[in-house]
Parts: C-alpha cells; structure tokens; sequence
C-alpha cells in the first residue's frame, strides 16, 4: 500500500516485511485446521474483497484525519493498526442488508460501516453533520438498518446489551440470523456489558461478542484496569464457547468469526472472541502525543511490525495462490501478478474514499435546520416523516 508520511504511524512509512513476523503470520491461520480450512477456502476474488476492506478502513481514517489538519473537523477517531478485527468478521457474516447478520460498530470499528454495504460519503457525512448526513447532523456514530448496522450511542458498553436483544429477537423469529458487536477491553468494565453477556449465555442466543483488546482504554492502560490474564477465557467463565484471535491478522479474524458463526446459526451460541491488537494512534486525534507516552518505543515498534495491512498484503503477493487466475502455484511464483492484482484493488479503493470525501464536502453548506432535532425522535415518531426502513 501507498505511504502517506503526513498521516500513517511512523512505523509504517518505512514498513517492510519482517521474516520472523511474516512466520507467526502464516503460523497464526495453519495452527488450526478448522480456521485453516476456511482460509484455503477463499477464493481469490474474496481475498481481494478483503484487502480492499482493509484499505477502504484505513483510507477513510486518512481522509478524516486530512480534515481535521485541514480544519474542516475538529478531530476524528480512528481504527488505524486495529483493521483486521473489524474486517475479517464482518467478511465473514451474512450481509443480505435488512435481512441478514446485524452488526454494532463502535467508532473504533468504523470499517464495519462500509464492510456492510454503506456508502463511505456517508460515512463522512456523519463527521461533518450536515442535513444529508445518515442520522441528519446529530451524531457522527452512523449505522442503517438496510444495510444491517445497528447506529451505535457513545457510551461505551451499551451496545453489547442492544446486540444479545437482537440475538433474542432473532432466536423469536426462529431466524438463523445472528448479531455480532464489539467490545473494547476498557468497555468490557461497564455493568450492562455484564449482564449482556449472561443473558446471551444463559439463552444460548446467537450473538458474537468480539472482546478487541488493544491494550488500552483511552489513557489507561490495560494493566491498570484489568487484572486477568487476557480475555481468552471470558467465554468459558460465562458457561459460553470461547477462543482467541490474532487481531491483526485478518485471515485468523475471518476463520474464527465463520467458526463463530457456524455455532450460532447452529442454536449453540453466543460466542466470545478474544482478538489481541494495538492503538496505533491516539484516543482519537487530539491525544497523539499522549498515546506515544503510554507506550515505549519498542512497544510501538514490535506491534507497528505486525501491520495488518502490510502482513495481508505480503502474505498475498508471496501466497499460493495466483490471484488473477485463481489457481494454486509454488509459493511466490505469481508475485508479480500479485503484485499487479493489489495495486489494482488499491488504485480503485482510493479512487472510490477520494471521490467519497469530494461528494460528501459538496453538501458542507447544506446544515440541518435547528428546529429539526426534534424530529424523529421518540416524541415526535412517526410524524416527522421518516420511513419505517430507517427505524431501529
Ligand atoms: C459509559 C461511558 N463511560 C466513559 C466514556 C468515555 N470513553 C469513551 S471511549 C473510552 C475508552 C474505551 O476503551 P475501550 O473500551 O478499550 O475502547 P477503545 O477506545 O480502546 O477502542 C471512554 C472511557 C464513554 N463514552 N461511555
Ligand atoms: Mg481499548
């Protein structure tokens, strides 16, 4: 992928594949022959799919945080160096829109937005609140239940409650959909998380929590909110299925999220995943410097090592697999094809996330009207005029 200096983690502007990080890569998807399955499974096509997913994420947090150098935004958060636990899942679910699997993206899992199928000029709408925003200027969390995103609320935690009652109503239904969040290592100390994942466990409802520890909680690090060893057991400690992911690689985070599934769709859920991954960046934009505090030199370094964008792309190229015709060679045989097929799928993601943040500034001016905060709302529906498909 293309370097951008005034934007990308130090550790990625001179990223290179390092030998030893590209073996545990590759070590990450064989260990199980379960995941390992399903990786021989996709096809080139989907590979491809995936790679464009991560670059679609990692695009739209440059284009936010262009804006917020540019002043156009005050700040932004960000996923960067966290793609991977968002992407792999969700390319790993059903998305048939308003009747398939349902996600609850926290702003860290902004990639999920697109993943599902909404436009990425939406998704910037959101940031700049403006009248053709997805939520009409009154949040820049976005969602949309056609496209099977439930709009997440910024208090941290909440959503896990929401997504085990999707995973209630869906069991009602006698569907074979199943809802899927996220939930940070920081949120997982909110009570309601608590009591969302024993109701899931208790009703054996099919959902997917995936518990994204990377590391940190805004300013404190995960030692000094967490006393256990890791998240790998929560599921087991809940009378749930459990297992670990490594959140940087997407491949592992796709194999355990269809696993997860294959579970839920099966009436044996809910299922806990535990992906280890790291903050690249701030909180959000302000805190930078901050972040950069918190963590020494080697700790950056070492995860800024495990991109998990550079690793997909190197595991790729070098694969065993020819990803313009599909078919199995030696390992490294079709590198330059590979190479040629990536460039590809990056020259049109781009074209895509800069066209994107054109159209979605082209409606700057247009501000919502004041007097329009109070519609749609509890008090006001159905009045106000919105469609029952827009309603959560
Ligand atoms: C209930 C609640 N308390 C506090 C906050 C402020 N806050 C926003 S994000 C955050 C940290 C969340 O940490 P984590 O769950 O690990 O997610 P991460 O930001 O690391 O992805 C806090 C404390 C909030 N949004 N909601
Ligand atoms: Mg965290």
């Amino acid at each position: 992928m293309r370097r951008y200096h005034a934007f990308d983690p130090p550790e990625y502007v001179d990223w290179s594949p390092d030998p030893e990080t590209m073996l545990e890569f590759s070590r990450a998807i064989e260990r199980d022959p379960e995941r390992a399955r399903r990786i021989a499974d996709l096809t080139a096509q989907r590979r491809l799919e995936i790679y464009a997913g991560l670059l679609r994420f990692r695009l739209h947090d440059i284009a936010l945080k262009r804006w917020v150098r540019q002043g156009v935004i005050s700040k932004a958060w960000l996923g960067t160096g966290e793609e991977a636990t968002t992407i792999g899942p969700v390319h790993a679910l059903e998305r048939g829109g308003p009747n398939g699997d349902v996600v609850g993206p926290m702003i860290r899992n902004a990639g999920a937005c697109h993943e599902m199928g909404m436009p990425v000029a939406d998704m910037l709408r959101g940031y700049l609140a403006t009248e053709d925003s997805p939520n009409r200027g009154r949040d820049l969390h976005v969602g949309g239940r056609r496209y099977g995103i439930v709009t997440p609320i910024s208090m941290v935690g909440a959503l896990a409650a929401v997504i085990a009652g999707y995973g209630l109503g869906f069991r009602k239904l006698g569907t074979k959909r199943l809802a899927l969040t996220w939930v940070g290592d920081g949120a997982t100390k909110a009570g309601e998380v608590h009591e969302a994942f024993n109701l899931a466990a208790t009703q054996r409802l099919p959902v997917i929590f995936i518990i994204q520890n990377n590391q940190v909680a805004l300013g404190t690090r995960l030692e000094e909110h967490h006393a256990a060893d890791g998240f790998a057991e929560l599921g087991r400690l809940y009378g749930a299925t459990g297992a670990p992911f490594d959140g940087n690689n997407v491949l592992d985070a796709y194999a355990a999220t269809h696993w997860a599934a294959e579970i839920c769709r099966a009436g044996e859920g809910p299922v806990f995943l535990a992906a280890e991954t790291f903050r690249m960046s701030g909180h959000a934009t302000h805190d930078e410097k901050e972040a950069r505090e918190l963590f020494s030199e080697e700790e950056f370094a070492s995860w800024g090592r495990r991109d998990p964008i550079g690793c997909y792309g190197a595991w790729l190229v070098n694969g065993r697999l020819n990803l313009e015709t599909g078919a199995q060679c030696e390992p490294g045989a079709a590198t330059g094809v590979n190479s040629a097929a990536l460039e590809e799928v990056e020259a049109r993601v781009t074209e895509e996330v800069e066209s994107a943040a054109a159209e979605a500034l082209a409606g700057r001016a247009r501000m919502p009207r004041p007097e329009s905060a109070v519609e749609g709302v509890y008090g006001t529906w159905p009045e106000s005029g919105r469609q029952e498909k827009d309603r959560f």
